[in-house]
């Protein structure tokens, strides 16, 4: 039984990209704590196989939805279908997002467009579409999941750090203006978690010693460490919290 205020009991989540990766482990720690769960991809036989999961713990998936996040008409039709099935949204998690690693003078303008599209528009786009439906029930989370290099840098990941921090920026914009209905924003900035997404840098002995010696903690984390963050900004123990970031990094961002 979770605690008061961090038990999710009857409350509606759609988690983006949660067919794998980080997205999978945020999916799961909201239905443990009592949420339902639309779970999202764009892989129909890895959504199957993880909404098989949810539902042989006992805490089954509200549905499943496929669609591309950078691709605002079929974004469009995806809300309007879960409006139909649901009527309501109570948590958004954008997880969803990618990647380019290649050195600013080898970035082309698609390369640049791509992460932005994926990373900074679709949240923002998805965010709109949310709100649409949690003002009127005058109660919502929005947590965005942004990055270390939302608040730092490392070479080669120009529009990753570029989208992340411009992502903090939409978490206080959109916070500021749905305060007033009962609506937090929030984003939650992971360190190094050994993603499919970070294989190439756990592969690359010299980026991959660069993380461990950084992070005080001495290791990579582990998806579940990201669990208590996203059942805090997503229940009312979090009720006053808006428009920040809680970074997850075992000390990355606190040290030199
Ligand atoms: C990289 C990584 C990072 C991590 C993570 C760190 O190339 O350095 O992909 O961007 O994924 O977001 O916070
Ligand atoms: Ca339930």
């Amino acid at each position: 039984m979770p605690a008061p205020g961090f038990d999710l009991s009857g409350r509606l989540a759609l988690v983006t990209g949660s067919s794998r990766g980080l997205g999978w482990g945020f999916a799961q720690a909201l239905a443990e704590a009592g949420a339902s769960v639309i779970l999202h991809g764009r892989d129909a036989a890895a959504l199957e196989a993880r909404a098989r999961s949810l539902a042989e713990r006992g805490t089954p998936a509200a549905g499943t939805l496929r669609f591309d996040v950078t691709d605002g008409p079929a974004v469009a039709k995806a809300f309007a279908q879960l409006r139909e099935a649901h009527g309501r949204l109570d948590i958004l998690v954008n997880n969803a997002g990618t990647t380019v690693r290649k050195p600013v003078l080898e970035t082309t303008d698609d390369d640049w467009q791509r992460v932005i599209d994926a990373d900074l528009t679709a949240c923002f786009r998805l965010s709109r579409e949310a709100l649409r439906l949690m003002v009127p029930q005058r109660r919502g989370r929005i947590i965005m999941i942004s990055s270390i290099m939302g608040h730092l840098a490392r070479p080669t990941i120009p529009a990753y750090i570029a989208a992340k921090t411009g992502l903090h920026g939409l978490v206080r914009a959109l916070a500021v203006e749905f305060a007033k209905h009962g609506i937090t924003v929030n984003a939650i900035a992971p360190g190094y978690f050994p993603t499919e997404a970070n294989q190439p840098v756990r592969d690359d002995p010299t980026l991959n010693d660069w993380v461990v010696s950084s992070t005080p903690m001495g290791r990579w984390g582990e998806p579940a460490e990201l669990g208590g963050a996203v059942v805090f900004l997503a229940g009312e123990a979090s009720s006053y919290v808006t428009g920040t970031v809680i970074t997850v990094d075992g000390g990355f961002t606190a040290s030199l």
